[in-house]
C-alpha cells in the first residue's frame, strides 16, 4: 500500500524508528550513527552546493563546509595513514566508479572476487566496472571457498596481465592476501585496489589488515559499515602527486557533482568517534562475531570456515540449506524482528542468489548498542529458537532488545 498523504509519510517514518528499536539488525552492511551525527545531519547544511575542494569551490557560501572538509580530511589521513584522501564520493559504489575510470579502458582486464566468493556487484559485469570494460575474471579460490587461491591467481596474473585486481568484499570473513600478491603485481604493472567498504571501522580500530602498508595501491569504501556513518564513500591512497591527480578528478567531476554536506558534517563527527573508540569497538565486534559463530555452531547450525575459526571480521556465513535455504530463513527471522540477508556461499552458481542456501550474519550494530558476548549467546539462542524449534519468539526478541537502546563508543551518554 502507498502513502502520499504528509502525515501518513510521517507516520510511517515514526513507526519504522520504533519497529526498528525492537528489532535486532544483524544485516552486516548497515550501522547507526550516535545523536550528534543525526543532529548534525538535520542541519541547514543539507541545502548547500560545494563542488571542488575547500578554499577552491565553484559556489560561494562555502566558508564552513570548508572547515568541516578539511578536518575531516586531517583525520582520514591520521586514521589510516594515508597521504592522499577523497572524501567526496558519496557512497562506496560511486568510490570505485571513480578508480574504476582511472585506471581502466575498454580493453583492459580486471581480476575480482567472484559475487558467489563475496564480491561486490559494482566490480562486476552488471555493475560499474562492467559499465567501462567486458574482461572481467573471477580470482580464483581454496577449496574452502573463504580465501583466495595464492599461486593460482600468482600464475594467472603473470599470464593474462590484469590491469587491476580488486581485492575486497561483501562477504568477508578473512583478510586478503595483499602481500603475498604485491610482488607478481608490481613485476606486472597491475594496481591492487582495495575495497574495505565493509571492513573500514575495523582497519580504523587497527583490528584487521592494514591495506596500504600491505601493498594495495588505492584503498576504497562506504563509511557506515563497520565505520560509525554516515552513508558515503571515501579513497585513500599514497600514489604520487600526479596520478592522485586523475584520482581526483575521477571523484569529481568523474563520478560525482556535489556531495551531500549533510552527511559530510554528521561523517566527520563520526571520524572523530572512530579515532576516540574505534579499537575498543573494533575489538569487541571482531569478539562478537566469533562468539556468535561458536554459539550457533553449538545449537547445530551450519557455520562456514569454522577450520579457520569461522571468521576474522564482522561477519559470519551460515549454510541453512537443511532450513529451506537462506530466503525461507530470512523472512522467518524477520517475522520475528530478527533482521538479517539471504547470501550466496562461494559453491553456488550465481543464478542461485534469490534462493541462495546461505545467510550473512553482521554484528557491528548490535555491538554499538552495546552487546557483548553474552548477548550473543542469546541472539543464537533465540535464531535457534525461531529456526529449528519453529517457535514464536518476537515478543522475546523485542523484550531483549529494549535493554539496548543507547548508541556506545559515542558521547551520547
Ligand atoms: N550490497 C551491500 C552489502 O550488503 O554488502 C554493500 O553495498
Amino acid at each position: 500500500m502507498y502513502e502520499t498523504n504528509i502525515k501518513g509519510i510521517e507516520e510511517i517514518v515514526k513507526e519504522n524508528e520504533e519497529w526498528r528499536s525492537g528489532c535486532i539488525n544483524l544485516i552486516a552492511s548497515e550501522n547507526v550513527t550516535s545523536k550528534r551525527v543525526r543532529k548534525a545531519m538535520a542541519s541547514d547544511l543539507m541545502h548547500r552546493y560545494a563542488e571542488g575542494h575547500p578554499g577552491e569551490r565553484y559556489y560561494r557560501g562555502t566558508g564552513y563546509i570548508d572547515r568541516i572538509e578539511t578536518g575531516l580530511k586531517e583525520k582520514m589521513k591520521k586514521l589510516f595513514s594515508a597521504d592522499n584522501v577523497d572524501v567526496r564520493p558519496i557512497c562506496g559504489t560511486n568510490a570505485n566508479q571513480a578508480i574504476f575510470g582511472v585506471y581502466t579502458k575498454t580493453s583492459d582486464i580486471a581480476f575480482v572476487n567472484s559475487t558467489p566468493g563475496g564480491g561486490h556487484i559494482s566490480h562486476h559485469k552488471s555493475g560499474n566496472l562492467g559499465m567501462l570494460i567486458t574482461n572481467i575474471k573471477d580470482l580464483p579460490l581454496t577449496e574452502d571457498g573463504y580465501h583466495i587461491d595464492i599461486e593460482d591467481t600468482k600464475s594467472l596474473v603473470n599470464r593474462i596481465k590484469p590491469k587491476i585486481l580488486v581485492l575486497g568484499k561483501s562477504l568477508f570473513l578473512f583478510p586478503e592476501p595483499i602481500k603475498e600478491l604485491e610482488d607478481v603485481c608490481k613485476e606486472n604493472k597491475v594496481k591492487i585496489i582495495y575495497d574495505a567498504a565493509h571492513v573500514l571501522g575495523l582497519i580504523a580500530g587497527k583490528q584487521f589488515q592494514d591495506p596500504l602498508s600491505e601493498g594495495a595501491d588505492i584503498i576504497t569504501g562506504s563509511t557506515h559499515k563497520t565505520f560509525f556513518g554516515t552513508q558515503r564513500g571515501v579513497i585513500l591512497s599514497n600514489v604520487n602527486k600526479k596520478e592522485w591527480s586523475k584520482i581526483d578528478k575521477g571523484a569529481f567531476p568523474g563520478s560525482s557533482s556535489n556531495h551531500h554536506l549533510d552527511t559530510l558534517a554528521g561523517l566527520a563527527i563520526a571520524t572523530n568517534e572512530m579515532l576516540e573508540f574505534g579499537e575498543e569497538y573494533a575489538k569487541q565486534t571482531i569478539a562478537n562475531a566469533k562468539s556468535l559463530a561458536v554459539s550457533l555452531d553449538k545449537y547445530g547450525f551450519n557455520v562456514q570456515a569454522k577450520q579457520f575459526g569461522y571468521t576474522m571480521s564482522h561477519q559470519i556465513a551460515v549454510d541453512v540449506a537443511e532450513h529451506k535455504g537462506g530466503n525461507e530463513v530470512s523472512k522467518n527471522l524477520e517475522k520475528n524482528d530478527i533482521i538479517i540477508n539471504m547470501n550466496l556461499l562461494p559453491d553456488e552458481e550465481v543464478n542461485k542468489a534469490k534462493i541462495p542456501k546461505g545467510i550473512r550474519i553482521g554484528v557491528q550494530e548490535m555491538t554499538r548498542f552495546g552487546m557483548k558476548e553474552p548477548e550473543m549467546e542469546i541472539i543464537a539462542e533465540l535464531i535457534k529458537k525461531c529456526i529449528i524449534d519453529e517457535a514464536h519468539i518476537k515478543e522475546e526478541v523485542n523484550k531483549f532488545r529494549d535493554n539496548f537502546q543507547n548508541i556506545e563508543y559515542s558521547h551520547d551518554n
